[in-house]
């Protein structure tokens, strides 16, 4: 408000957007699912303040961790009927409204970081930022939740037959129950804000996530066994509210979208360090730690065949050729490069 003062008493002639911007602060609530003190937390974070330093403060992000929301469905729909600007979840929460981000459910798509980061940045991960508003949400970026690998408290799991009968919890997520399905394993979901008393309450054996969502709910403590399984690649969605957005300036939006995409990088990172340190904290618990048997992860994939040829239908073959297309592209690039 000083500021106007001056400049309207320095006799400066001021825009009358300048001046609704100068006294209209916009306050952006971003929801997500971990602590403050998770990559996710302090990745928030680091976008909240750029977002209000390339807007001089005119833009306040509100940053609601820790599931106060609900749990993501919940906040996806919060962000839906516009009682949450942003939300920031794993991308099978958003799939519901928007069939092909399914894609990012398949087991085993990506052999490595580098590959997820070439596809969720890429042609299709863009194509997908793009299609979500089709649902209601604009897409900002994919940030990283992680490789997921399985907890439980009945057996190591080293084989394919060792998922018999295992009560796990999957996510809400359609893919997720076909596919521990095909392994026989019980499958249910459950949203995760609800996972650790469940765990402790033995409703359900086992469950499966990345190491760093593991450790920041503090699941780890009451799992006995780890089995390092890199099954399937979560990536996290960065949502707007679509509704919202159109009411937003042109010079705001870029502010909001360069910020969420610039720190996707810091974001990845701070989740990578944070899987290195996740598997000490989990280790020096007591979980024993284990990795699957040489050549079971190529009978796992073989069992899920046809859970894979569903989502290839679901998301569309154009998609999906695309994706493979892409990644045979990047796995060229790279064997090209070590020769
Ligand atoms: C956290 C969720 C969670 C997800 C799940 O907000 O439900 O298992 O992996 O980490 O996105």
């Amino acid at each position: 408000m000083k500021l106007i003062q001056v400049i309207l008493s320095c006799g400066v002639l001021v825009s009358s957007a300048a001046l609704a911007q100068a006294a209209d602060p916009i306050t952006i609530r971003v929801a997500h699912g971990l602590s403050d003190d998770s990559h996710l937390g302090r990745s928030a974070e680091m976008a909240a303040e750029q977002i209000k330093r390339r807007s001089n403060g005119h833009l306040i992000v509100k940053i609601l961790g820790k599931a106060v929301v609900g749990s993501d469905t919940k906040a996806m729909e919060e962000a839906l009927a516009g009682n949450v600007e942003i939300f920031i979840g794993s991308s099978n929460f958003v799939t519901p409204i928007y069939k092909p981000l399914a894609i990012w459910e398949t087991p085993f798509l990506f052999a490595n970081y580098a590959e997820a980061d070439a596809m969720l940045d890429g042609k299709v991960g863009r194509y997908l930022l793009d299609g979500v508003s089709e649902g209601g949400l604009v897409g900002l970026a994919f940030w990283e939740n992680g490789f997921r690998s399985m907890t439980n408290n009945v057996r190591p799991i080293t084989r394919v037959e060792d998922f018999a009968g295992i009560r796990l919890r999957t996510m809400p997520s359609q893919v997720s129950i076909n596919t521990f399905k095909r392994l026989d394993v019980d499958a249910k979901p459950l949203p995760f804000n609800e996972l650790r008393a469940a765990l402790e309450h033995n409703v359900f054996d086992g469950q499966e996530n990345p190491l760093p969502t593991i450790v920041s709910a503090r699941i780890h403590e009451v799992q006995k066994f780890l089995t390092i399984t890199n099954h399937t690649y979560t990536p996290y969605g960065v949502m707007a509210a679509k509704k919202w957005w159109k009411t937003l300036s042109a010079d705001d939006q870029k502010i909001i979208r360069d910020a969420f995409w610039d720190t996707r990088i810091y974001q990845r990172q701070e989740s990578r360090k944070a899987a290195e340190a996740a598997m000490a904290v989990i280790k020096n618990s007591g979980v024993k730690v284990s990795e699957l048997a040489l050549g079971e992860r190529a009978r796992i994939a073989n069992r899920l065949e046809r859970v894979i040829a569903q989502i290839a239908g679901t998301v569309g073959l154009p998609l999906w050729i695309e994706l493979n297309n892409d990644l045979n592209e990047v796995r060229a690039q790279k064997r090209a490069a070590s020769r």
